[in-house]
């Protein structure tokens, strides 16, 4: 397959015709050799065909997935494609990890995204960039809750092309997009509260001094817009579909320093930001800046214009918009409720007219610890109940009902999950287009259900089959520390690269630095000595052969190689490993890529592919020469 043949490979072609297995026209198609059926007949088989088709969670050899779901990797620091419903694990994408297998953390072109000191992480909430409440298929964000951070997947080559630091707070937790009218806005929580000048000269004993607060990052760009000091601490976030405000829960009130204190009061809140009045305020000036950075910091505490705070139970937890654009769910945690929050007042709460309580609209017992709500677009939620091990599956329209007085059961059916449920989601279902069809329940433990792993056994992700009246389990899946969190997404969302563009900006910097060298790096094979101990190997690859076969460094060079893999076939990636120097990473079809070491060890040094490629591929290797 040639690079320009630029559809061959192409989801949406393959949608369109061979692979329509899971619509209703592959079956009709199929039917239609069945000749002696009456239409009738035929109707009814292909409709009950397709909905069963559709709701299978098997997904032959061969056949392709209907969503891509994006995992939050917990604290391994990555983010995991799953295909759904088939939970098969698709690709790895590496965060603010070390990764071997690609190089990530090790390259120069993946160090200048890391920049950091670290390779650690704790993802939780990755969440795709959407145009007017729709996934729009160009980014995932995800925060880092380890060191403060928030970083961008670009999803048409599904790598991390940005990571941002976060300054004046602690512990990024919540994370989610602004949806209207489309992500201008990343949105993030500083869990952790500290003083607002951290420097460790003053403050640290009076608590007073401590803070949290909500951050606005422009999505474009990766760079903090503003923050809004808030009162309390600051737990999980969401947007509204009316691009007005945004809502985060608070289970620290008190700013409790201990497990005593955080849950001393009866109750906690959710703070409601008005975007409009934010931006207002940043434009006016209306801000100040602290630790030395020009971040706008808003004080949008209480009595703030910019902010109110809706009194809810203790500790609430995740806080969902519901796709409709009507409700704010807030999960209770330690409360067996939930609070629905009703957008359409939040106007009324900002001008005054009625007090922030207001806006809860109902508070329905679901169960003992709910955590998470999800949506299937039909008016029913899902929220996860983690003490109870338990899905409740409920009506958000009956529940009102009920609040208001009317004798109705809101509760539709409560299945029992293996086991501790945290997160859970529906297939699209923080979007407007949520369909309804899967509900993925992400279970903290999985105890019994997988062969043991000695003490550390995985998590278990269950699958449920929601499109019919009862929820379906269908499928367990383990995974590994620790999907807090994921998305699902209809494939028809997400167009990726085949190969690497070769203008592509993430080796923009090293093509640079070839140019200024005079090299071509789609031709030029040569070793560039630069001053005294640097030595710059460029080579090209095409499989199974590196443009050199040997080079030659002396002892204690640090040595930079830049290859450039020429080949134009999908999927044919090379790598590059120097044995005994810790050297390794990927070369895609038309990347560049580099890494530099020390040449600390005398002698002949093989480098060799470790990207299988080719019938060929053990040959696929060279000499480094070190002369002592
Ligand atoms: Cu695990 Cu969304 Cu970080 Cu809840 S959070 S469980
Ligand atoms: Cu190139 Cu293996």
């Amino acid at each position: 397959m040639s690079n320009d043949d630029k559809s061959a490979n192409n989801v949406e072609l393959e949608n369109e015709g061979r692979r329509k297995f899971f619509g209703k026209t592959a079956l009709i198609g199929a039917g239609a050799v069945a000749a002696p059926m009456t239409a009738a007949m035929f109707t009814s088989m292909a409709q009950a065909q397709a909905v069963e088709a559709a709701n299978s969670p098997h997904v032959a050899p061969g056949e392709l997935d209907e969503y891509y779901g994006f995992w939050s990797g917990g604290h391994s620091g990555e983010v995991r494609i799953m295909g759904v419903p088939s939970m098969r694990e698709l690709m790895r994408i590496p965060v603010f990890n070390l990764d071997n297998a690609t190089g990530y953390g090790l390259t120069n072109e993946s160090k200048e995204v890391l920049n950091s000191e670290y390779v650690t992480g704790d993802c939780h909430h990755p969440h795709m960039s959407m145009t007017d409440g729709k996934y729009n298929g160009k980014y995932v964000f995800i925060n880092d809750k380890a060191n403060t951070r928030v970083a961008r997947i670009r999803c048409d080559v599904m790598k991390t092309d940005k990571i941002l630091h976060i300054p004046n707070v602690q512990a990024i937790h919540g994370l989610r997009v602004q949806k209207v009218p489309y992500t201008k806005y990343v949105i993030c929580n500083g869990e952790f509260e500290v003083p607002v000048v951290n420097d460790g000269k003053s403050g640290m004993e009076d608590v007073s001094t401590y803070r949290s607060m909500f951050n606005v990052i422009d999505a474009e760009t990766m760079e903090v817009a503003f923050q809004v000091m808030v009162d309390g601490n600051l737990d999980n976030t969401d947007a509204d579909f009316d691009g007005k405000y945004f809502a985060s829960t608070s289970y620290n009130s008190e700013m409790g320093m201990n497990l005593g204190e955080m849950i001393s009061s009866e109750r906690d809140h959710v703070v409601v930001f008005s975007l409009a009045r934010c931006e207002a305020a940043v434009k006016a000036g209306k801000f100040k800046t602290y630790n030395g950075n020009n971040v706008p910091v808003l004080d949008g505490r209480k009595g703030s214009e910019l902010t109110r705070y809706i009194p809810v139970p203790k500790s609430p937890h995740g806080i969902n918009a519901s796709p409709d654009g009507k409700y704010f769910v807030a999960n209770g945690k330690l409360s067996p409720t939930v609070s629905i929050i009703s957008i359409a007042k939040l106007d009324d709460i900002f001008a005054n007219k009625i007090e922030p309580r207001d806006a809860v609209i109902a508070e329905p017992e679901l169960g003992l610890g709910p955590l998470h709500t999800a949506f299937d677009g039909r008016g029913n939620a899902y929220t996860t109940l983690f003490l109870d091990s338990q899905v409740a599956k409920w009506n958000v329209e009956d529940a009102i009902k009920a609040h208001n007085g009317e004798k109705i059961n809101y509760l539709r059916q409560k299945v029992d999950v293996h086991y501790q449920p945290g997160h859970n989601h529906t297939s699209q279902g923080e979007s407007r287009d949520a369909d309804g069809k899967w509900l993925v329940v992400l279970c903290k433990f999985s105890k019994d259900r997988f062969l043991p792993t000695g003490p550390l056994k995985p998590e278990n992700d269950q699958l449920f089959d929601i499109s019919g009246d009862e929820m379906k389990l269908v499928h367990d899946g383990p995974t590994f520390a620790e999907p807090h969190d994921c998305i699902m997404v209809h494939r028809s969302k997400i167009k990726t690269k085949r190969v690497w563009d070769r203008n592509d900006p993430m080796f923009a910097t090293t093509v640079a630095t070839a140019k200024a060298d005079g090299v071509n790096l789609m031709t030029d094979n040569k070793v560039i000595r630069k001053g005294k101990n640097k030595v710059t190997v460029y080579m090209t690859s095409i499989a199974p052969t590196y443009g050199l076969s040997e080079f030659k460094v002396k002892l204690g060079d640090e040595v930079t190689v830049v290859i450039t893999n020429l080949d134009q076939v999908e999927d044919v990636t090379h790598g590059f490993c120097m044995t005994n120097h810790g050297v390794q990473m990927e070369i895609s079809a038309q990347q560049t890529s580099s890494i530099t070491f020390k040449a600390n060890r005398p002698g002949v040094q093989w480098y060799y592919c470790n990207w299988f490629c080719h019938a060929l591929h053990m040959e696929m290797r060279g000499r480094m020469l070190v002369e002592a």
